[in-house]
């Protein structure tokens, strides 16, 4: 499974687009909550010292929801046209 690490602030479309040619049906990015806690905004981190703020956003209808509290990390999910969901950081989302 690969991870989509956004490194630079790219537009909707070239994510996408990016998604798109890897044929997959979902995975994580590098998104993420900026601190594990619900009220706590999404934003990028490429690495552990660097945070981007989000500059677009795609989220599926209805979240995030931060589901039972504990929904920290942003996956592109295929089935609903890779718009975004939030989702527990450890949920394997990769079914072979
Ligand atoms: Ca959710």
């Amino acid at each position: 499974m690969q991870m989509f690490v956004v490194k630079e602030n790219i537009d909707n479309s070239a994510c996408l687009s990016k998604v798109d040619s890897w044929r997959v049906n979902g995975f994580w990015t590098s998104g993420q909550r900026l601190n594990e806690t619900c009220q706590s905004s999404f934003v990028w981190k490429p690495s552990n010292d660097k945070t981007l703020a989000l500059k677009f956003e795609d989220w599926v209808k209805g979240d995030p929801n931060c589901f039972e509290g504990r929904e920290f990390c942003l996956n592109l999910w295929g089935s609903q046209g890779f718009k975004w969901v939030d989702d527990r950081c450890d949920e394997q989302i990769y079914k072979p």
